[in-house]
C-alpha cells in the first residue's frame, strides 16, 4: 500500500540523494511562470473530487458505483455530439506547452510517431505470428495501476494467437474484451524498441528518476501501456485518469472513436470520484441522469500516427471502430504539479497528510533544482 511507504521511506535520504541532471531551461521554471499564470485560473477553482477509494483503486482497473441502465428508465436517441477537437501537425514544443499542455486543453498531434517502427510493424497479424503461443497473463508483474489481461470463460488465459482471432472477427454485436493497460516494457519488452524516441511533447517526465520512487512503482514511471481490442471493444467507464495525470495516447493500428468532456462538464456526470456512473455517454438513462442532459461532449476519431493529449481532468472514454493497437503513457510535471499533489494529499489517511505533503514538496523541489 502506498501509504505505508508513506511512513516508511526515509525522506532525509531521499532528499539527500544527488540530483539529476538534463532538461534544460525549456522546461523549467520559466515555462511555469509565463503560462500557468495566464492559464490556469478557471482550473484552479474546478472541484477536486477524488476519494479515498480512488486512491486506492486503479485509474481505470476498477469499476466504482456502476449502475445497470438498461433496467428502467427512459432511453433516448445518442445525444447530439459538438465539434472536434483540434488538430496540430508536428507542433514546436513551445507552441505545444503554451497553447495545450498549460492550458489543459486537449489535443490531437499529427506526424509526431513518424520515427517509430510500430507504425509499420505493428499489425494484428504481427503479434499473431510473433507472439502465437504466448499466455496472456501478468504472472511475477506489478499492475497496481489495473492493467487488465482478458480471459476465457472458465478463467484460463487466452493464448495471443487466440486473443487476436477473436479481436479481428469482433463485432458491435459480440465485442471482442479489452486487453488494456498492460505495462509494454514487462509484458513484451521487445518491442519497446518500436515505440522509440518518445515525442518531445512528453517531457518532462516528473514520475522517473530518484526522487520520484514512491511515483514510479504507483503509475509505472509513465512507461508506455499496450491496448488491444477490436470493432466494437470499449473501455469499460466514463472518467479521468487517477491523481490528475496527463495522459498521451499513440494510435498505431486501427481507428478509435474517443469522447471527451471538459472538466467544468463534471457537474452533469454523476461522478464518484474520478469514474461517471455513466457507463456508456451515448446510450445514457435520462430518468436516472437529468442532468447529463445539459453535458456537452465532444467527439473524434483517432487515426494511426495520431497522438491524442489527455489533460488531466478530463473526461473521456472510447469505442473502437475497427481491430485497434494503441500505447499509451502518463506524465506529471509542472504542467498538472498542483492537481496531482492536491489528489494524492486528500486521498491519504488524516495523519498521513503531512508525510505525504512533506514527500511531495521534495520531489517537487528535486525537480525544480534538476531544472525540469
Ligand atoms: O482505451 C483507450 O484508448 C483509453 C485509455 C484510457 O483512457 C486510460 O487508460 O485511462
Ligand atoms: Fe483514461
Amino acid at each position: 500500500m502506498l501509504t505505508s511507504n508513506f511512513t516508511s521511506y526515509p525522506l532525509k535520504k531521499v532528499l539527500s540523494k544527488p540530483l539529476t541532471s538534463g532538461g534544460g531551461e525549456r522546461h523549467g521554471e520559466f515555462l511555469f511562470a509565463k503560462y500557468r499564470e495566464t492559464y490556469s485560473s478557471d482550473l484552479t477553482s474546478e472541484p477536486l473530487t477524488v476519494s479515498k477509494s480512488t486512491f486506492r483503486l486503479s485509474r481505470m482497473g476498477i469499476k466504482i458505483g456502476h449502475r445497470s441502465l438498461s433496467a428502467s428508465g427512459e432511453r433516448r436517441q445518442p445525444l447530439p455530439l459538438s465539434t472536434s477537437i483540434e488538430r496540430r501537425h508536428q507542433p514546436s514544443y513551445s507552441e505545444f506547452a503554451q497553447e495545450f499542455l498549460y492550458p489543459h486543453k486537449p489535443v490531437v498531434i499529427t506526424g509526431a510517431l513518424e520515427r517509430w517502427n510500430a507504425l509499420s510493424r505493428w499489425t494484428p497479424q504481427f503479434f499473431k505470428e510473433t507472439f502465437a503461443s504466448i499466455f496472456l497473463k501478468g504472472d511475477g508483474q506489478k499492475y497496481t495501476l489495473g492493467g487488465f489481461f482478458p480471459t476465457k470463460d472458465d478463467g484460463q488465459p487466452y493464448t495471443m494467437a487466440e486473443f487476436i482471432d477473436i479481436v479481428v472477427g469482433s463485432n458491435n454485436e459480440h465485442p471482442a474484451p479489452y486487453l488494456r493497460n498492460v505495462h509494454l516494457e514487462k509484458f513484451l519488452p521487445e518491442l519497446c524498441a518500436d515505440v522509440n524516441p518518445m515525442p518531445e511533447y512528453l517531457s518532462p517526465n516528473w514520475l522517473e528518476g530518484p526522487f520520484a520512487q514512491l511515483l514510479e512503482t504507483r503509475l509505472n514511471a509513465g512507461r508506455c501501456e499496450l491496448f488491444i481490442g477490436g470493432k466494437g471493444t470499449k473501455f469499460p467507464m466514463l472518467h479521468y485518469d487517477t491523481w490528475h495525470i496527463h495522459t498521451f495516447i499513440a494510435q498505431i493500428y486501427g481507428v478509435k472513436e474517443y469522447i471527451f468532456l471538459s472538466p467544468d462538464q463534471t457537474a452533469y456526470l454523476y461522478a464518484k470520484g474520478n469514474s461517471s456512473q455513466i457507463t456508456d455517454p451515448q446510450n445514457v438513462d435520462f430518468a436516472k441522469f437529468p442532468l447529463y442532459a445539459k453535458a456537452k461532449l465532444i467527439h473524434f476519431e483517432l487515426r494511426p500516427g495520431d497522438m491524442l493529449f489527455v489533460p488531466c481532468g478530463w473526461w473521456h472514454t472510447t469505442r473502437i471502430l475497427t481491430p485497434s493497437i494503441t500505447v499509451a503513457a502518463s506524465r506529471v510535471n509542472q504542467s498538472n504539479w498542483k492537481e496531482f499533489a492536491h489528489d494524492l494529499r486528500i486521498g491519504a489517511p488524516l495523519p498521513l497528510r503531512p508525510f505525504v505533503a512533506a514527500y511531495l514538496m521534495g520531489v517537487r523541489a528535486a525537480q525544480a533544482v534538476a531544472g525540469l
